[in-house]
């Protein structure tokens, strides 16, 4: 059994749940929102450095803008076991997603502290920055400059709705992007990490499964389609001479369905979550159509097919109605099967609980995903209301997280050996 002294505290939760939620862009509407390499996620970070000096841990925010505290273990040679997640979100979000996961690992980090439990490895606790891909496409941009995965060349190329790169982000926030080789991350000097985190779908909730355990973590492939037509009087033109963009996006959205329901692309989900239209009058026939297209999949060969797909026939449609189309690719991150060792370690640490968890694969990306490729990595779930997520119904019950804290904590010290 876990010594009870190790159970995470409920009130603590959330009262640290609770102040990340206040940190959101003043008049941005419903729900959280707090964007990549904005100096409100900076001050979502420091909020957690100054929780974890306060702790005596020592902390340091890398070039990439990762903040990691590190608590000393019995054995400084030995690598350090890692757990944490990201504070930044989407546009109107909730206030779990990420949040839970590093609120989960300050939780864990106190009952260590507070209860001098012994354990030889060093125990890092990290705040990934910039985990969501909502404001430049590419999702997991801290993580993946951790990994090796995402380099200095890479930064200037990525743009936001207002043009602004991520280079010029990482530097508006006073980090520096052509430093972040620096940030990347030795294998040699992990030996495992693990990530708390909702679960972002139904599968527990339906299953009345309080606890998961994750298997595989899905992968996403995206691009922008941009549509030129011809902009005119929606009045003047008749019906049989417009080159309109709007018509010829709402085909593509509907095609774009279509393929993923179909069967050959089984456990794909495609979405169109974001439309631009130029120039955005009643009165004007639309000249430029801009989807946001999020191709995810749970197998590598069958998602980037997809997305082959829907270019093909979006090439096809737009050709059919004298419609141009320039498409630019966003991001590709393959899905990810974690290790089994590790997953086996978390779903013994849940029992530990008395809790039998609910092994599934993830829908959606995370920083687990690409820390996997320096030290084996593992993700422990707790279940999302009605499934939502990425919206300010999100929510998870304040006991499921402790549960989950708990089950984290429990999963760091057995990964050290001082648990069974
Ligand atoms: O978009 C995702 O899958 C995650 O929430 N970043
Ligand atoms: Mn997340
Ligand atoms: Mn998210």
């Amino acid at each position: 059994m876990i010594p009870v002294d190790l159970a995470a505290d409920q009130a603590r939760l959330r009262e640290l749940i609770d102040t990340f939620a206040t940190l959101s862009e003043p008049d941005s509407g419903p729900g959280v929102t707090r964007l990549a390499y904005t100096p409100l996620e900076r001050r979502a970070h420091a909020v957690f450095a100054d929780r974890m000096s306060a702790l005596g841990l020592t902390v340091h925010s890398d070039a990439a803008g990762n903040t990691i505290a590190e608590l000393p273990g019995d054995d400084p040679a030995l690598p350090a076991i890692g757990t944490g997640s990201h504070l930044d979100s989407v546009p109107n979000a909730g206030s779990y997603d990420g949040i839970v996961g590093v609120c989960g690992a300050m939780e864990a980090a106190r009952l260590l502290v507070e209860h001098r439990v012994r354990h030889r490895h060093p125990v890092r606790f990290v705040v990934f920055a910039a985990e969501e891909g909502a404001r430049f496409g590419q999702a997991c941009t801290g993580s993946r400059i951790a990994a090796g995965l995402t380099g200095a060349d890479d930064l200037p190329g990525k743009h936001d709705a207002n043009g602004v790169s991520l280079a010029e982000a990482m530097a508006s926030v006073a980090l520096d992007p052509a430093a972040v080789h620096s940030a990347r991350w030795a294998p040699a000097d992990w030996a495992a990490f693990v990530e708390l985190h909702i679960e972002q779908g139904g599968v527990l909730e339906a299953a009345g499964a309080r606890i998961g355990v994750v298997d595989l973590i899905s992968g996403s492939t995206r691009f922008r389609l941009e549509l030129t037509g011809r902009a005119s009087h929606s009045g003047g033109t008749p019906m049989h001479l417009r080159a309109d963009a709007v018509t010829a996006a709402a085909e593509v959205v509907l095609l774009i369905e279509a393929l993923a329901n179909d069967e050959h692309n089984e456990g794909t989900r495609a979405t169109v979550g974001k439309i631009e239209v130029a120039p955005g009058s009643m009165t004007t026939i639309a000249g430029a159509a801009t989807l946001w297209v999020d191709v995810r999949g749970t197998d590598t060969d069958r998602q980037r097919r997809t997305a082959r797909e829907i270019v093909a026939k979006a090439e096809e449609i737009c050709a059919r109605r004298g419609i141009g189309l320039r498409t630019e690719h966003l991001a590709d991150t393959p899905p990810v099967r974690l290790p089994a060792e590790v997953r086996d370690g978390l779903a013994a640490a849940c029992r530990m609980l008395g809790l039998e968890p609910r092994v599934l694969p993830s829908g959606a990306s995370h920083d687990a995903q690409q820390i996997n490729h320096v030290t084996p990595t593992g993700m422990i779930f707790v279940p999302s209301r009605d499934g939502i997520s990425h919206d300010p119904a999100e929510w998870t019950s304040i006991a499921d997280i402790a549960l989950g804290t708990t089950a984290l904590t429990a999963s760091l010290l057995r990964l050290d050996g001082r648990l069974p």
